[in-house]
């Protein structure tokens, strides 16, 4: 496995606390509240494994790598200046273009220098006499905060498959997430790729008609729709300039802030006439709009799914040539939307070509991988490059990875071995002073604008313990009941909740993650806006703060 090579930090900041605030992570979530917390006039240090800024638009270089949100809904609501400053190149924009954007904006706000760079958290220790956190990098440095603040991106923790063999394999293998950053040449090799994601799905389409042949490794095939991307003409450009503050109000009317809303028509209650020829308009417009603008009862009532699934599959057949490949690329265990739609360009053409082969590795399963490639039961396949486009460790993952130890040395990693127990999503049961963006249990969907009510929930909270000179906040337990109860009923009847996938915390690759847990809140953006809102607005009373916080962590 080779890793991205690193090169010289444009600037980085050195440790030397103790700060008010840590933020772990220097992604979309971490700029912001970087940003947010220097506004309290507070000493915040952000700590990036990376060699810059960026989080999931570092690490994921992958040929074709790019939204399937609309750019223009992506980009931080923040600053009016910005807006008008940035432009998107296209509707949906590549990587090495969000990557430009994250760039633009530290530039623009100067946050490089709170930023200490190639510096991996790997243990974060809650000083009970002190009430601060200590972190530790994995050059052992150490520092220390009041607060910390997570920011670690619910995709961050990749993981590489495990079949034997692995470590053998003389040719170049990338796992997506770690593509390197001087690129890799494709062209007329031999390259073989494990996964058929959202991820393997960019990589695919995108470079099948440069290498010599390419052959895709698929145990489940997903539903996948167009995306319908193009270059954002001038006039359009002056159009979204001009109607930001309309983009952004749309996105918070919908339930996952995605300018697509929900339609209040269902499949089973119109003409099939009308059903097809708005699944058809559906087909033919841009985004996710056939995933979560579509007829209400599309992803809670199975009839109604299967139809959609019926509509999608008829969809590939159209497309693929080949009926047993396009038959082999329809789902068949789980129905449409019900695990994250990739939008794809071509994708399905990919298979009608004669440098490209479709392996099913349910009919005929991965041995190990040697030396010259891939064995299967059937059959030896010599490859030049491996891509392992093989997902992540979904949500929890990434706090897997790091030692988090709260009073009396409580372990999170323990904590959370089945359904993590959090508060909003935002504060953790049992670990004060730790505060999470984009942790388990909160809304998710145009991730962004998530991330930026998070942030802004999160440092009304911060400010006002600064304000009032508090040292320490925690959870009250009756109020996490509560909230992890009110999770659990918001997936109820969501079809999604019955699918394995990384939003159901399912990784086979990784040890204990076989089971189906409920990790995000699905009762839409708009009541976790006003359920949190409601909190900040009373004066967190549904909060513990010093004494009373330090009796509740010393409970057992
Ligand atoms: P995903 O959606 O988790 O996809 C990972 C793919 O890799 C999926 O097809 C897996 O098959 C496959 N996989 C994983 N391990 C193996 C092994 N051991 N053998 C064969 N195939 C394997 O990750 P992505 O990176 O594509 O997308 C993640 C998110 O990023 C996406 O939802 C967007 O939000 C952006 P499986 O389905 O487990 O059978």
């Amino acid at each position: 496995m080779q890793t991205p090579s690193t090169e010289t930090i444009p600037q980085t900041a050195t440790a030397s606390g103790p700060f008010d605030v840590i933020v772990i992570g220097a992604g979309v979530a971490g700029l912001y509240q970087l940003y947010r917390l220097r506004e309290l006039g507070l000493r915040a240090r952000v700590f990036e494994a990376g060699s810059d800024v960026g989080g999931t638009w570092y690490w994921n270089r992958y040929p074709g790598a790019r939204f399937d949100s609309e750019s223009w809904s992506y980009g931080y609501s923040f600053s009016k200046e910005l807006l008008q400053e940035w432009e998107w190149p296209e509707h949906f924009a590549a990587q090495p273009d969000t990557l430009r954007y994250l760039n633009f904006v530290a530039d623009k706000f100067d946050l490089r220098r709170d930023i200490q760079f190639l510096s991996r958290v790997v243990a974060a220790q809650f000083d009970e006499d002190a009430d601060h956190w200590t972190i530790t990098l994995e050059s052992g440095e150490q520092a220390s905060a009041r607060l910390l603040i997570t920011a670690l991106g619910p995709l961050s923790a990749y993981t590489l498959p495990v079949i034997p063999g692995r470590e053998e394999f003389k040719g170049q293998a990338f796992h997506t997430a770690r593509w390197p950053r001087e690129g890799v040449s494709l062209a007329g090799k031999r390259v073989g790729i494990i996964g058929t994601g959202a991820t393997a799905i960019q990589v695919i389409q995108t470079i099948a008609s440069e290498v010599g042949s390419l052959t895709v490794f698929q145990r489940t095939p997903n539903w996948a729709a167009p995306l319908h991307n193009r270059r954002i003409t001038p006039e359009e450009q002056r159009r979204i300039k001009a109607t930001y503050a309309e983009i952004f109000e749309r996105c918070r009317q919908t339930s996952t802030c995605f300018i697509h809303q929900t339609d209040p028509r269902k499949a089973l209650e119109v003409s099939p006439e009308e059903r097809e020829a708005f699944w058809e308009k559906l087909y033919a417009e841009p985004g996710f709009g056939i995933w979560v603008g579509n007829f209400a009862d599309v992803l809670v009532d199975k009839k109604a799914n299967a139809l959609a699934s019926e509509f999608a599959a008829r969809k590939i057949r159209q497309r693929v040539t080949d009926p047993a490949v396009a038959d082999k690329l329809i789902p068949k265990d789980h129905g449409f939307g019900t695990r994250r739609l990739p939008l794809e360009s071509g994708y399905y053409e990919v298979y009608n070509r004669a440098n490209v082969r479709l392996v099913d590795i349910n009919e005929t399963p991965i041995e190990r991988i040697t030396p010259e490639g891939v064995r299967t039961s059937a059959e030896d396949f010599p490859f030049d490059v491996l891509i392992y486009a093989t997902g992540f460790d979904g949500v929890t993952g990434p706090y897997d990875r790091i030692d988090i130890r709260g009073p009396g040395g409580r372990r999170l990693k323990d904590d959370w071995e089945g359904m993590p127990r959090t508060y909003l999503g935002m504060l953790i049961d049992g670990f004060p002073n730790l505060l999470m963006v984009l942790g388990p249990h909160t809304a998710r969907g145009n991730i962004p604008r998530n991330i930026e009510e998070i942030v802004d929930w999160l440092t009304g909270l911060v400010a006002h313990m600064h304000k009032n000179g508090l040292r320490r906040v925690e959870t009250r337990r009756e109020e996490v009941d509560r909230w992890v109860s009110e999770v659990e009923q918001a997936v109820e009847g969501l079809l999604f909740s019955e699918v394995n996938s990384w939003q159901t915390g399912v990784n086979r690759n990784v040890e204990g993650r076989q089971v189906r847990r409920v990790l995000g809140y699905y009762g839409g953006a708009l009541a976790y806006r006003q359920r949190t809102g409601d909190v900040a607005v009373g004066g967190y009373r549904e909060l513990l703060f010093d004494a009373e916080a330090a009796r509740r962590s010393a409970r057992p």
